[in-house]
């Protein structure tokens, strides 16, 4: 009983108040995706250490930033990512890494769409 109402206590004091203002800082990813033309966005922990990274599809490549330097690397490139298309993170082949998945269609031919997924492996993805 004492345990339930220390936690009972704790989540109150934890829990942000009622009508309490918040604020968000700006950060710009723009800067690092070397002018690509974003058309989609999502979060998840590609590399497994914890913090959520970031992937953007856009015109001409699939992009991961790695959290906390946002450092940017190719997932792949080639194809219009994202557009029209979610991006979703998850472990696709359970082998523990997280895996995306997406859809694309040739930069000259936006009829032809596609629905893949890249596996993240130790050599990269494929
Ligand atoms: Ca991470
Ligand atoms: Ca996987």
């Amino acid at each position: 009983m004492r345990a339930a109402t220390y936690l009972a206590v704790g989540l109150l004091l934890a829990a942000p108040a009622l009508g309490a203002p918040i604020s968000f800082a700006r950060y710009d990813m723009t800067s690092r995706n070397a002018g690509l033309l974003s058309e989609g966005f999502t979060v998840g922990d590609l590399d497994g250490d914890g913090r959520p990274d970031m992937v953007e599809g856009g015109e001409t490549a699939l992009l991961w930033y790695h959290n906390p330097d946002w450092t940017s690397a190719a997932i792949a490139t080639g194809f219009r990512y994202a557009a029209g298309a979610a991006i979703e993170v998850e472990d696709i082949d359970g082998d523990g890494r997280p895996d995306v998945v997406t859809g694309r269609y040739p930069v000259d031919d936006s009829d032809a769409r596609e629905m893949l997924w890249f596996a993240n492996t130790a050599a990269g993805w494929v």
